[in-house]
């Protein structure tokens, strides 16, 4: 049976490449095709999250810039699926686009978990000149060994603790409080040494799971908690920007190689476009976002960067463990780094790893 890539290739050969001179705007690079190419993308959140909006302003760019040539065809809420499926079907190919927070990635490609160490990133700035540089682009360059291609880095952003049971001030006297975690391992032995009990868990289950009492809190981005409405299901919100989250725009194989080389081209400049807006819109939600949950009854407390620099201490010997797996040498470089961004901003070091 010809593969759905073979079929799509054939289409834009059948053209025999054949460029329509004078056709081209400025951004129709992509010889156009005879029927338009479906690319299915599926993600974890509401569509007017602003991972939601990325993702439909990414595929408003993509229809844009190819004449139509290429649509995406969006799917939101986890309609197919959690991160980690989604991961396999677009590796499959059953699907094309998918969008996991980089910790989901880690199982693959061991160095995204030091992106989620906990309390490394001081802001979003710090973030995005790693993430974007080098650094970052090293262990998207490797998930092409697993089928998958990591087009850029959006915004998950900082993230905090909700839960039911008590207002959380200072990450201690914490007793079992049972906290879903996303499904990895580094950040399940991180959340265990500060005293929770972790229940690593798919995203779509979370709220279901918080209203049934299955778990007592989570943690996300002030953004995922008003979009996903755990206000309705949590009582306490502690702001403790304790690890930041990315989102990596992946499209599987199977897909990118059924696009022309002008194609791919088209899509990695749009993932970039679309990057830099969904992370404004992520920031501008983010800073509205407090008041609305208090308006929504949640009760904040705030950790200190005294008990978070503690709890950042606590972390130290997980964390050791989890340096040689991810890399040492990924670890030692992020630091650097950062380590010469705040010297080049005349801010002191924060201590080493
Ligand atoms: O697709 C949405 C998920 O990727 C996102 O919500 C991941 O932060 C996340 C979580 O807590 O699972």
């Amino acid at each position: 049976m010809t593969h759905p890539a073979q079929l799509a290739r054939r289409r834009w050969c059948g053209l025999g490449g054949a460029v329509l001179a004078g056709l081209a705007s400025p951004w129709v690079h992509a010889t156009p095709r005879t029927t338009s190419l479906q690319l299915q993308a599926g993600i974890g959140l509401k569509a007017d999250s602003p991972q939601g909006r990325g993702l439909a302003y990414f595929a408003e760019l993509v229809a844009a810039r190819s004449n139509g040539s290429l649509r995406i065809d969006v799917h939101t809420g986890g309609a197919l699926g959690d991160d980690l499926t989604m991961i396999e079907r677009v590796r499959s190919g059953a699907q094309a686009i998918t969008c996991p927070d980089s910790s989901t990635l880690a199982a693959k490609v061991p160095g995204f978990s030091v992106i989620n160490y906990p309390f490394t990133f001081r802001n979003e700035a710090e973030a995005d000149h790693v993430l974007d540089g080098p650094w970052g682009s090293s262990f998207l360059s490797r998930l092409g060994e697993h089928g998958l291609v990591g087009l850029s880095y959006w915004e998950n952003g900082f993230r905090h603790l909700t839960n039911n049971r008590q207002a959380i001030a200072d990450m201690s006297g914490i007793g079992d409080l049972r906290l879903r975690t996303m499904q990895n391992q580094m950040l399940i032995d991180s959340f265990a040494a500060l005293g929770f009990e972790p229940v690593p868990m798919p995203f779509p289950q979370v709220h279901a799971a918080l209203a049934l009492g299955q778990v007592h809190g989570q943690e996300n981005p002030l953004p995922t908690i008003l979009s996903s409405r755990f206000y309705e299901v949590q009582k306490h919100l502690t702001l403790s920007r304790h690890v930041y989250s990315a989102f990596v725009l992946l499209i599987g194989k199977p897909a990118w190689e059924s696009l022309s080389p002008d194609e791919q081209a088209l899509l990695r400049r749009a993932a970039i476009d679309a990057r830099d807006a969904q992370r404004r819109w992520n920031r501008e939600v983010a800073a509205s976002a407090l008041e609305q949950l208090k308006a929504k009854g949640m009760q904040v407390s705030v950790l200190s960067l005294h008990d978070a620099e503690r709890a950042r201490r606590r972390l130290r010997p997980v964390l050791e463990k989890y340096h040689r797996q991810v890399g040492l040498s990924n670890v030692v470089e992020l630091y650097v780094q950062l380590s010469r961004l705040r010297n080049a901003q005349g801010l002191l070091d924060l201590p080493a790893p």
